[in-house]
């Protein structure tokens, strides 16, 4: 499986509902919590090219973008040979 990184927050119903496809998937994700470190939402701006919302999701070297995205990929059949890329 590719590295996963979920760029996240606190309280953010977004980043849940992200996550929780993720793990029913049975993906293994690294979440880096920008909201205690701001230097890591920095770092999150300039890996997604501004994006200055969370989650910000990451699959090997592919930028996902938020939840959203993360959703239309599985409604596309495109989340699965991503995953297991
Ligand atoms: N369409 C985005 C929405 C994400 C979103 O609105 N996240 C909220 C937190 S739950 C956020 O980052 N708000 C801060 C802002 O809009 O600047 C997605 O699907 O990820």
């Amino acid at each position: 499986m590719p590295n996963i990184t979920v760029y996240s927050t606190a309280y953010c119903p977004y980043c849940i509902r992200a996550k929780m496809l993720l793990e029913q998937k049975g993906a293994e994700f690294d979440e880096i919590r920008v909201d205690q470190q701001p230097q890591l939402r920095a770092e999150m701006m300039k890996r997604s090219n501004g994006g200055r919302t969370v989650p910000q999701i990451f699959i090997g070297d592919t930028h996902v973008g938020g939840c959203d995205e993360l959703f239309a990929l599985e409604r596309q059949g495109r989340l699965d040979p991503l995953l297991s890329a």
